[in-house]
């Protein structure tokens, strides 16, 4: 899950590394004195003598950019000073290309645009802080710049959705919308066994008047889990369909009723005004956007016209399983203001997983 975009994280922290090694490089030639502390300050820093060598030359033009520093920037003898603790200075010069590097990558992993450069002024500023920071490591300060910017985004609008649950009025009503076969319908039957697995009962309700077939489909969910399922016949009114599972949910004591929906586009006028009944007949309590995550940066463009058109309460985003980019992932929240909620992550109805920001920002830094 999400590998590609691991592994661009990992290279901004290494292209970090290396800027901050050629600054090592240009220090003691400024002051002899750090000289001979200056070596075994580096010795953590320093790759192989390849990488060392590549950067020599940026070496050079970092020294240069100095001669002209202005009050703000460190002297000569703060940096040898900084050397010879075995600490770094890390200026603004030295993140401009990785900071490049990182922008592209965030865009090539259809991170959105807003979110990617949200996450690269945090990432500048906590870098820099004022003007410079002198750090232990190199490594630590960008993984700790990464960590905090990514989790900021990701963790847009969360709520403990269990929580919520809980103490809501029973029966809790849940409708699902999203375009067409992003897996709408394989959520809510993973949803309900989700609910179960916590003490939950639920009911499912098929909205989805409009597809052939629709109903054979959900139904067989249903009798697999046991669960009910509320239907009328293909071209019935789909509020009324999600109105008679609140109706049986409140006559039987469920505490959940997951309403489907057609799969349709946001500008699909008919569709969207079925929304709108289904909101002003059965009021839910949320309503969830389902898309897929390997739909990258479409999900996210239609998570946002999604939520423009008929505000959602969260999302949940199905075959993180196959998705390499991850910008999905770390987008939607930022975009539409309102948490992902829950990933799929398979086509078994254990296969979803709640989303934890925390855990995501970890997994993605940790390069496994
Ligand atoms: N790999 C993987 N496949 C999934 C996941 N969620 C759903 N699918 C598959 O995606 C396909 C479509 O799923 P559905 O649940 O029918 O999608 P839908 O949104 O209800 O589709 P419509 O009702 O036609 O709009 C099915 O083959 C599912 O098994 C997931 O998290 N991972
Ligand atoms: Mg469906």
């Amino acid at each position: 899950m999400f590998d590609g975009l691991k592994d661009k994280l990992s290279g901004f922290r290494e292209d970090v590394e290396e800027s901050t090694e050629a600054e090592e490089e240009s220090a003691p030639d400024d002051e002899s004195a750090a000289e001979s502390d200056a070596t075994d300050a580096s010795a953590d820093n320093v790759g192989d003598e390849d990488d060392v060598a590549a950067v020599e030359t940026d070496a050079d033009e970092t020294a240069d950019g100095d001669s002209s520093s202005s009050d703000d920037e460190p002297s000569t003898f703060q940096r040898a000073k900084a050397f010879a603790t075995g600490r770094i200075i890390i200026e603004e010069e030295d993140l401009e290309e990785p900071l490049w590097n990182l922008e592209m990558a965030l865009l090539e992993s259809d991170v959105e645009m807003s979110v990617a450069e949200q996450i690269l002024d945090s990432v500048r500023e906590s870098m820099l802080g004022e003007s410079r920071k002198q750090v232990e490591t190199t490594g630590e300060l960008v993984e700790s710049a990464l960590h905090d910017a990514l989790l900021d985004v990701i963790a847009v609008g969360q709520f403990d959705f269990e929580q919520r649950i809980a103490e809501a009025d029973k029966p809790v009503t849940i409708v699902f919308t999203g375009v067409n076969g992003v897996g709408k319908t394989t959520s809510i039957a993973k949803l309900s066994e989700w609910l179960a697995d916590r003490g939950y009962s639920s009911v499912l309700a098929n909205g989805d008047t409009y597809r052939a077939g629709a109903n054979e489909q959900i139904q067989e969910h249903a009798d697999r889990l046991g669960r009910d399922l509320i239907s009328h016949d293909q071209g019935g009114d789909p509020a009324a369909v999600i109105y008679d599972g609140v109706e049986y949910a409140e006559a039987n004591d469920i505490d959940v009723v997951l309403g489907d929906t057609a799969g349709r586009l946001h500008t699909s006028d008919d569709l969207m005004a079925q929304l709108e009944k289904i909101d002003r007949v059965v009021d839910p309590d949320m309503t969830l956007f389902v898309d897929e995550a390997v739909a990258g940066q479409d999900a996210v463009n239609r998570a946002k016209e999604f939520n423009d058109a008929a505000a959602i309460d969260g999302a949940i985003l199905t075959k993180a399983d196959a998705d390499s980019s991850g910008g999905a992932a770390i987008s939607v929240a930022y975009v539409t203001g309102k948490p992902i909620l829950f990933l799929g992550t398979g086509q078994g109805y254990d296969d979803i997983t709640r989303f934890d920001p925390e855990d995501l920002v970890e997994s993605l830094l940790d390069g496994e």
